[in-house]
């Protein structure tokens, strides 16, 4: 096998997408997705990649500018000789941080890598299933009544697992709502993005009686010890998403006793690959995993939806059909059926961007060619 060929450089394609509708949680309102997309050129094939920053650094240190000038400056230029996505995360360590930067090239060259080879993320990722239940995280809304209009939607539309973006003030009585109005069936859990801290762990306590199916870090990202500290306090599963960025952290989590269950978002921690060394990692120690999101595009959504159908993977993830996120994806559009989205068996990703589409929504383009030396 050849890998992914010679490569030549990365076109990155700055994107701005607006939402179907506004997207709050504790760190703030999204009303459009602005993100990168990677296009990497090699003498054989191209390939994908979508780095899932966002344009502030709000939820993660990491934001487009900042994801765009290190891609330019420092990663795209240190993957001269590199030939498969394997080579990938090795020629970029020793630049700190930057994950989801580093995610996106890796995805790229696994795509381009993939094509090349005929198979697909799913069969190289290790998928055992053909369709994965797919789980919807739902915003901070004004007012009760228009988050059971939101919830009662996503129910009608098949969702089987409600997510509710909670913060201090919108906790206890959007969860009661819910489950008074569609009652105890539902499957659902929250997501604090940090904004609590462990003094709040009694009044997180009241959101025990509701039977949630974990509340998603409810701390700041680097209080691994509060988070084992608030998992005796309170009865609910406490899942971890900001603070795992790695199967080394993913592993002191759970050592520590911080969380039962983990969020694994390949952007986070750095690459498909690493999210599968997590999903073995809480494997082996019978932590069940997500997937989670970051309102991906069809291109991010392809490989999440892959990732979702690894084995460890028993819960539903937040990999929601492109209509939650916006009117029209770059993408032919993922559509639930059943509550469940396919996943691709084409050769890589098995999707790929509508070049019409693709021009609605890019704002910029830059040429970024691999260094020739080195
Ligand atoms: O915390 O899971 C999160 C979106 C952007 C940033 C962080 C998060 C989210 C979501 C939406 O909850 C997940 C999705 O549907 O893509
Ligand atoms: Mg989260």
């Amino acid at each position: 096998m050849s890998g992914a060929g010679r490569l030549e450089g990365v076109e990155l394609c700055h994107v701005s997408m607006p939402l179907v509708s506004p997207f709050r949680t504790s760190f703030g309102t999204q009303t459009t997705r602005d993100l990168l997309l990677l296009r990497v050129v090699t003498d054989e094939a191209e390939g994908w990649g979508e780095c899932v920053v966002m344009a502030s650094p709000l939820y993660s240190s990491e934001h487009v500018e900042g994801a765009a000038d290190v891609l330019r400056r420092f990663l795209v230029p240190a993957l001269a000789g590199v030939r498969e996505a394997t080579a990938v995360a090795p020629a970029l360590a020793a630049f700190k941080g930057h994950r989801m930067a580093k995610a996106a090239l890796e995805m790229g060259v696994l795509d381009a890598e993939l094509r090349a080879a005929g198979r697909s993320f799913a069969r190289e990722l290790g998928a055992v299933h053909d369709r994965v239940p797919c789980g919807v995280s739902v915003g901070i809304m004004d007012t009760i009544p228009a988050l059971l209009d939101a919830v009662g939607g996503y129910l009608d539309e098949g969702y089987v697992r409600i997510k509710l973006k909670i913060e201090p003030g919108w906790d206890v009585e959007p969860v009661r709502a819910v489950r008074e109005r569609y009652g105890d069936d539902v499957l659902l859990q929250v997501d604090a993005n940090t904004a609590y801290t462990l003094a709040d762990a009694r009044h997180l306590a009241r959101l025990d009686p509701f039977e949630l199916l974990l509340i998603e870090q409810p701390l700041e990202e680097e209080d691994v010890l509060g988070h084992a500290d608030l998992a005796r306090l309170i009865r609910t599963p406490v899942c971890l998403d900001e603070s795992i960025v790695s199967a080394q952290s993913a592993a002191a989590a759970i050592r520590l006793g911080a969380c039962s269950i983990v969020n694994i978002k390949p952007g986070r921690v750095g690459g498909y690959l690493e999210a599968r060394r997590i999903h073995d990692l809480c494997a082996a120690h019978g932590v069940p995993v997500w997937c989670g999101g970051m309102l991906e595009t069809g291109l991010g959504r392809a490989a999440n939806v892959a990732l979702a159908a690894l084995p460890g993977f028993t819960l539903p993830g937040d990999t929601s059909a492109s209509g939650r996120y916006y009117r029209t994806d770059v993408t032919e559009p993922f559509v639930l059926d059943d509550g469940h989205l396919t996943v691709p068996t084409g050769p890589g990703l098995g999707v790929a961007p509508i070049a019409e589409r693709l021009e609605e929504v890019t704002t910029a383009t830059e040429w970024i060619p691999v260094g020739a030396g080195s």
